[in-house]
């Protein structure tokens, strides 16, 4: 017994499981692919935004993703580094893929926070921001594209501490900036490292210790940089807030780091102290109970599905986060939901779209299992069925299209295309309350994510639609024993849909429509949110 909890132990203290969010372009999967080449992973990273015939990154693997170079979701990625096992979740910036990133954040114990040197702290980081905020989740923040001109440092320490309204503590200082940009001053050990431009981006970048008191120093760097450093360093040492890990894990303040992913200076300095700082999976909330990451039982969640990763095996995947115990292939487990056991007798550990056979896994770990056909997001599986962590909300979307199939005979691709993308969360899927299935209304946050459904529908299930947009920009589930969908719609002038789990929803044109009906039928409850209910379906 002793012993299995002593494995358990080490084996959770050696995981760190991480999010990289910022505002789309920051250079989070660039960063990523910097990380796998230094984990090893990768033997020579992929250019994200590719040229024919080029490499393209490992994360970015979807077409759609590729053909536009940006992320659309999120991309998980295992690798050993250190006698770590680092989860990397590299999330997408967009705004209108932000629920992805956001269900994203529920699995991982910690992210690190990219910021544009030149850009600054932009809208959507703040919005990730605060959802971490909201999670008391430690943050790391790696100030990127140090290779660029940017701006003056102090400003933008300024900005984030300003804006964001979190304390920074810088780990690290550049030496240089822009074309002469050449290293950073660990500000921990006093040592300096030095880089040499790598012969291609796709390589290491050799480095170079070196001391500030080296008298040769202002030479070796430039009197100009080396003056600005120890300018900057007198300052700092005045100013600056010092390094507390306690309010670092309580997400209270932020290490701050520079570097450039594209250079790959500062990748591996970062890399190194980053692991040092970030968290080992901690106790988690389920219900009434906090389940601790070395219990002796499995359980997990899963925060994302996504089928036809491989197109030469059309299946559908599950990402699991494995919270407590020791995962193990072949296992029964039991979907808490439904009550229903299933053996996991297929379990991969996944590097984007690639992926290994994955015989074992501790709390930290993504794990990707084959799902039976129950499995939805938020839901929870574990060896003891009684574990439920939260699950995940649907939000109310905005933007609304009808569906019109270009070739009738495709209405079963389509129904599949539909129930697959929709429990995705690639869009929110609506049903007229009369004629079911015939003419299906799509909501979404952002008009992107109709464009990646059309596309992938396409792709994946040969399917050809026209999308049209609807006048509404407002939706409410309802709740209460009055909701008479005709008499709302007849009052307020509203449309009552039903959801993919049969639940109404009020589709309104305006805001000002929405806060009438409202005050017409008090008894009746709006919501903006739901979670999913607690009816197990079998997927068709
Ligand atoms: N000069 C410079 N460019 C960089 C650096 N890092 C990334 N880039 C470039 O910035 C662009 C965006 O990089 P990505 O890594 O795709 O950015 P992202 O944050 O993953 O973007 P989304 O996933 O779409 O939100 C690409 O053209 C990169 O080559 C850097 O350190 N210096
Ligand atoms: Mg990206």
């Amino acid at each position: 017994m002793s012993e299995r909890t002593d494995r358990l132990r080490a084996e959770v203290e050696r995981r760190r499981t991480f999010a990289i969010i910022s505002h789309p372009d920051a250079g989070k999967t660039t960063l990523t692919e910097k990380l796998l080449l230094y984990g090893g992973a990768v033997r020579v990273a992929g250019a994200v935004r590719q040229r024919r015939n080029q490499r393209r990154a490992t994360s970015d693997w979807m077409a759609i993703e590729a053909e536009r170079g940006i992320s659309i979701s999120t991309s998980v990625m295992q690798f050993p580094y250190r006698g770590f096992r680092l989860n990397l979740l590299d999330t997408p910036g967009h705004n209108d893929f932000s629920e992805d990133t956001y269900r994203t954040l529920a699995a991982a114990d910690c992210a690190i926070m990219l910021i544009d040197a030149a850009k600054g702290v932009e809208p959507q980081t703040i919005k990730l921001f605060e959802v971490c905020r909201m999670r008391r989740m430690p943050i790391v923040t790696f100030v990127n594209k140090m290779d660029r001109d940017g701006r003056p440092l102090l400003d933008l320490l300024d900005e984030i501490e300003k804006v964001l309204g979190i304390p920074v503590s810088p780990a690290n200082w550049p030496i240089g900036a822009g074309h002469s940009f050449q290293g950073v001053y660990d500000r921990w050990t006093k040592e300096l490292l030095l880089f040499d431009r790598a012969e291609a981006s796709g390589q290491k970048a050799a480095m170079q210790l070196a001391s500030l008191e080296d008298p040769a120093l202002p030479r070796t760097v430039g009197e100009e940089p080396y003056r600005q450093l120890v300018e900057d360093l007198e300052l700092l040492h005045g100013a600056g807030t010092g390094f507390d890990h306690d309010a670092f894990l309580a997400g209270q303040l932020t290490p701050v780091f520079f570097g450039s992913a594209l250079t790959n200076f500062g990748v591996e300095p970062f890399l190194d102290r980053f692991l040092d700082l970030a968290p080992s999976p901690l106790p988690r909330d389920a219900g009434a109970e906090r389940v601790a990451p070395d219990a002796p039982f499995f359980s997990g969640f899963v925060f994302k599905i996504q089928a036809n990763m491989d197109p030469r095996h059309r299946d559908r995947m599950a990402f699991v986060r494995v919270c407590s115990g020791r995962f193990e292939r072949g296992m029964s487990v039991t979907h808490v939901r439904s009550g229903e056991s299933f053996n996991v007798s297929r379990s991969v550990q996944i590097r984007a779209q690639e992926r290994d056979i994955l015989e074992e896994a501790f709390a930290g770990d993504i794990v990707g299992i084959w799902d039976p056909g129950i499995l939805r997001i938020g839901d929870s599986i574990a060896e003891e069925g009684t574990i439920e962590f939260p699950g995940m909300p649907s939000f109310s979307p905005e933007l609304f299209v009808s569906v019109h199939l270009a070739e009738p005979f495709k209405r079963k691709q389509l129904k599949k295309g539909l129930d697959q993308l929709s429990e995705e969360g690639v869009v929110q899927v609506f049903y007229d309350r009369r004629r079911l299935e015939r003419e299906p209304v799509l909501g979404a946050i952002g008009m992107l994510q109709f464009e990646v459904f059309q596309y992938r529908l396409r792709a994946e299930y040969g399917v050809e639609v026209r999308l049209e947009r609807l006048p509404f920009v407002r939706a409410r589930w309802v709740e209460g024993e009055a909701f008479d969908a005709d008499e709302v719609e007849r009052k307020s002038g509203a449309t009552c849909l039903l959801d993919a789990e049969g639940r109404p929803l009020v589709l309104f044109a305006s805001d000002f429509r929405l806060q009438r009906t409202i005050e017409d039928f008090p008894e009746i409850k709006f919501l903006a949110s739901v979670q999913p209910s607690r009816r197990a379906r079998r997927a068709a």
